[in-house]
């Protein structure tokens, strides 16, 4: 990377090996009549309703048997980054700055597991790739060895396999749902030596320790688990996340920048910087307990290890509606479609319609 003395520092405080050696819109011309245009109205109404019960914030969903488990986070606005007098920080995680997230939008449960990883491989997706595990199981645990790439292949099968826009969350909207609302360093509070962190998060602890008493500093208590641990095994924040904080870093779609100045304020991912490296977030189950904070960041390059996996982002369109189909030359046009709502979305987020004659409705309330 192209900060020597970035490593340096933190090679100081104990963050180790984290070199982190690593539709169709087939436009339907229907008869030209009123009931159709009535059944037309209420096909989208009820479209429109499910959209909307879909969205509720807190709401828990999979798009597909193999997908991994959604849930919406509510829009909102928080301070990114952590305040000058948090015990363990760093620079680079200032200057705090709001960020305000206008739309909800979905993210993992958990993190990505190796058992939906290997569904993607199994179904002709990853690239074929299958991450070694050393031996530490698969099935629920967090699929780690997998770069930037690599969580970017996840994303883009899924994507594929669902027709919903599945990405890496940004930066901005990783910290937000890790907070959970909460403005304290981590979801539990101010626990700056770890004291309660075993209830809640698989970091460095007693039970690493005791199998090794050469590592260093631990938090002090057991949380039962030497290196990863199954997805939910540790409790939820506010926002229903698991392991945000813990058990292995995650990718997120950001550059690395060492500070925040000149960072997006509307919870975009931040695409300049130095993109030979990418943000990982959340500290690991190796990880000391200062590492293990909402606003800890660092980044990772190409590399894989055992350090980082990923959680998956969803953008949830804009419910649509209201407009009714439009007349047009004594027809009716009803969009036939793939998804709810027909509508695709673009990568920026923005949901695209197939015709004028639907007009998003921006339902959301920021
Ligand atoms: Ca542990
Ligand atoms: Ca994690």
């Amino acid at each position: 990377m192209k900060n020597p003395s970035l490593g340096r520092r933190l090679v100081r405080r104990g963050v180790f090996c984290l070199v982190l050696a690593a539709g169709s819109f087939g436009v339907a011309t229907a008869a030209s009549t009123d009931a159709l245009a009535a059944q037309g109205e209420g096909a989208l109404r009820e479209r429109a309703e499910r959209e909307q019960a879909l969205f509720k914030p807190g709401r828990a969903f999979r798009d597909c048997p193999e997908c991994p488990e959604m849930v919406v986070v509510p829009a909102g606005s928080f301070m990114m980054g952590s305040p000058h007098d948090e015990l363990g920080r760093y620079e680079y995680e200032g200057p705090r700055h709001r960020v305000t997230l206008s739309k909800p939008f979905a993210v993992g449960k958990y993190e990505v597991t190796f058992a939906e990883w290997d569904a993607c491989v199994a179904d002709g997706g990853c690239g074929g790739y299958r991450p070694d595990d050393y031996g530490w199981g698969r099935g629920r645990r967090p699929v780690f060895n997998v770069n930037w790439h690599a969580a970017q292949a996840y994303v883009n099968w899924l994507s594929k396999k669902t027709g919903k826009r599945y990405r890496l969350p940004s930066e901005a909207e990783w910290e937000y749902a890790a907070r959970g609302g909460t403005r304290a360093s981590r979801y539990w509070g101010d626990d700056a030596f770890g004291f309660a962190q075993c209830a809640h998060a698989n970091g460095a602890d007693g039970t690493q320790k005791a199998r090794n008493s050469k590592i260093g500093e631990v938090a002090p208590c057991r949380d039962g688990f030497v290196n990863t641990a199954p997805a939910g095994s540790f409790s939820a924040n506010a926002f229903g996340l698991h392991d945000v904080l813990g058990n292995v870093m995650e990718w997120v779609e950001d550059c690395w920048n060492e500070r925040y100045v000149g960072a997006p304020a509307d919870g975009s991912a931040w695409r300049s910087g130095d993109c030979s490296g990418r943000v990982v977030r959340g500290g690991s189950w190796v990880l000391k307990p200062w590492h293990l904070r909402s606003a800890f960041r660092f980044w990772s390059n190409a590399g894989r290890n055992t350090n980082v996996g990923f959680r998956v982002a969803r953008t949830l369109a804009p419910r649509i509606l209201t407009s009714l189909p439009r007349r047009s030359g004594g027809k009716i046009k009803a969009p036939l479609t793939r998804g709810v709502g027909g509508f695709t979305a673009r990568r920026d987020g923005e949901a695209v319609f197939p015709r004028p004659s639907i007009r998003p409705l921006r339902a959301y309330s920021g």
